[in-house]
């Protein structure tokens, strides 16, 4: 793994890998806010299991078998720009991407440290046809009793299992078993509960959130083991229904905040 780039604030400090622009970690007031697992792969080109990997331009498996959750996790990002609490990062198509998804296009991605940890994602179609693609900003948080956490703010919103059953969804989902739920639209805040912490996790033009762990199936996933308990996923983006469709020369924002 390369050096990460240092984030700090007066409220505290993040580690981004530039593989996949991807904060590796991040600790708000003193506390964990995110998840890296202690197994997680040091490989070049090879996901990192935790922090906030990209995925992008596809969401989850692909029906041709081509990478799960795309290719903009495994890339190399150019840094553009540095300063104490924030770092600019940017990802143009090259001959990889073009040979998975053959497109013209080029992502931006600010993340900014301040009292929260922001992250400001541009997309923009440099092709002379339109491109379609879904993308997710796969957030791995660090909880301590992951069995009794909640999330809130999906109430009544369209649940997705991964075997494609839809129901709505009623009240707030406490993480006591398995889980691997989309709801692709969902607008709103959503607000993880830890115990008395809080985790606000708020978006904006990222109608769809996904939460997701696998209980002790993860044990048998190499870079995963018995340390599952120590996290879950509560993602923002724009997947299934959401998937965002930009004609030649148009560009899409979506922005992502995470407070505690
Ligand atoms: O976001 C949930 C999910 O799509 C799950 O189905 C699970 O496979 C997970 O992402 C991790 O995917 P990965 O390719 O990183 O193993």
């Amino acid at each position: 793994m390369m050096t990460p780039i240092e984030l700090v604030s007066t409220h505290g400090s993040a580690r981004i890998n530039l593989q996949g622009a991807q904060v590796l970690n991040a600790e708000l007031h003193g506390k964990p806010l995110l998840w890296l697992s202690p197994l997680a792969s040091t490989e070049p080109g090879k996901a990192v299991r935790g922090g906030v990997p990209i995925c992008f331009p596809w969401f989850g498996k692909h029906p041709d078998g081509l990478p799960a959750h795309g290719f903009a996790r495994n890339q190399i990002w150019t840094l553009c720009e540095q300063q104490p609490g924030r770092a600019v990062f940017e990802l143009n198509d090259n001959a990889e991407t073009r040979s998975l998804w053959p497109f013209a296009f080029r992502m931006e991605l600010t993340i900014t440290l301040d009292s929260a940890l922001q992250f400001d994602l541009l997309v923009e179609n440099r092709d002379t046809r339109p491109i379609s693609f879904s993308y997710a900003l796969h957030s791995y948080f660090a909880v301590t009793d992951l069995h009794r956490c909640l999330v809130e703010g999906l109430d009544g919103r369209l649940r997705r299992e991964v075997a494609h059953v839809t129901t709505p969804q009623q009240g707030a989902i406490l993480l006591d078993k398995p889980i691997d739920a989309s709801f692709e639209s969902a607008e709103g805040p959503l607000l993880l509960r830890d115990g008395e912490r809080c985790i606000h996790i708020d978006a904006s033009h990222m109608r769809s959130a996904v939460v997701w762990n696998p209980g002790a199936a993860a044990e048998s996933v190499a870079d995963i083991g018995a340390h599952w308990p120590g996290y879950v996923c509560v993602e923002r983006g724009n997947i299934g229904v959401a998937s965002i469709h930009l004609a030649p020369g148009e560009m899409h924002r979506g922005s992502m905040r995470l407070s505690s």
